[in-house]
């Protein structure tokens, strides 16, 4: 029997910070044991808000070295870029046609995101169904993304759904995928919202190829609270945060992580959770640097994965054009 399919993507809409490393990335190796996986640099829905192309392209590359540093091994998995797998904007076209604009105008995401533009264009409304043909084009059965992604995992269910009542069975119905600890990683200036790679802040997020006394530094930062006692708990956003980036670190329960700081204060905190963050990110700092020199193998990483990609995207590409009547010869 084949594996089943593991599939996600990361926009290059920034430097990536441990948000997305602890929600996402740092979760992807490990998978790679069981599941045939997909990974992806979504650069089609990082022009939804605007880039800088020379950036966009830079960071492309970057984060195709990220993934490689953090674990995923181009012959094993198939690692891409988006907009060199056509087949992706095409299937999003046909998805479109049966995805009501009333639940696109839904999407949290959408209405956070939207609020920070002057002008709104289409395809920040559409981004959710780039993103479930993104899914649905492999036959994907799980989808390894942090909380934040579960309302697009769950219009991507509804739409795999439709399409299958009004056509016949076509795809797999997927399943989110999100880590016990590190789901959702929030921001260390205001730890109501997420942590957010674009965030205007600079304190607000630790990138994952922060310097270790840029770490230090931000940590030191971190808004907590004036209680003054270290508790897991909603009251207490900061501390909490603060508790669920030192457990996902150390790979122990937030609720270990309170025992072991029961009499600290707030410094002897946010010191421990520095030197988790600093040790944890060293190896993945060291094998960034060596590998994102080499800009001939990462070029030929995504030539290869954006072939075997493309190669089975057709695949459920071929039968959907079949099923909507498209002519085919
Ligand atoms: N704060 C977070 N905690 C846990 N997981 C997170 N992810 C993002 N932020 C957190 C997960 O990272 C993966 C990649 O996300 P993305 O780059 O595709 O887009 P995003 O979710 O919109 O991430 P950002 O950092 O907030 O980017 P911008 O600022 O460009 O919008 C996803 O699996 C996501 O769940």
């Amino acid at each position: 029997m084949d594996k089943k399919i593991v599939f996600s993507a990361i926009q290059p809409s920034g430097s990536l910070t441990i948000g997305n490393y602890l929600g996402a990335l740092s979760n992807f190796s490990e998978l790679q044991k069981d599941y045939n996986c997909l990974y992806c640099v979504a650069d089609m829905h990082a022009i939804t808000v605007p880039q800088k192309p020379a950036d966009l392209r830079r960071r492309t590359l970057d984060l195709i070295a990220l993934y490689v540093a953090c674990g995923i091994d181009p012959d094993k998995s198939i690692l891409y870029i988006q907009s060199q797998v056509p087949e992706h904007t095409e299937l999003a076209w046909v998805l479109n046609t049966i995805t009501s604009v009333g639940q696109l105008n839904r999407m949290t995401q959408f209405k956070d995101k939207s609020q920070k533009q002057k002008e709104v264009y289409a395809g920040l409304l559409n981004y959710p169904v780039l993103m479930v043909a993104d899914i649905l084009l492999y036959q994907t059965s799980y989808v390894p993304v942090g909380e934040d992604q579960r309302q697009h995992i769950e219009l991507t269910r509804d739409i795999a759904e439709r399409f299958n009542t009004r056509y016949s069975p076509t795809f797999t119905i997927p399943d989110i995928l999100a880590p016990k600890v590190g789901a959702r990683i929030m921001s260390l200036q205001n730890p109501s919202s997420k942590m957010s790679k674009s965030d205007a802040d600079e304190n607000a997020f630790i990138l994952i190829l922060d310097e270790p006394d840029v770490i230090r530094r931000k940590i030191k930062r971190a808004v907590t609270d004036s209680i003054g006692e270290v508790h897991y708990s909603d009251d207490q956003p900061g501390v909490k945060n603060l508790l669920d980036i030192y457990s996902s670190f150390k790979h122990i329960t937030p609720q270990e992580a309170e025992k072991e700081f029961a009499q600290a204060g707030y410094g002897e905190l946010k010191e421990a959770v520095a030197e988790a963050v600093v040790e944890g990110l060293a190896p993945v700092q060291k094998r960034y640097k060596e590998i994102r020199e080499d800009k001939d193998m990462l070029e030929s990483i995504c030539k290869t994965g954006a072939e075997k990609a493309s190669h089975l995207a057709q695949r459920t590409l071929r039968k959907v054009y079949r099923k909507v009547g498209f002519a085919q010869f």
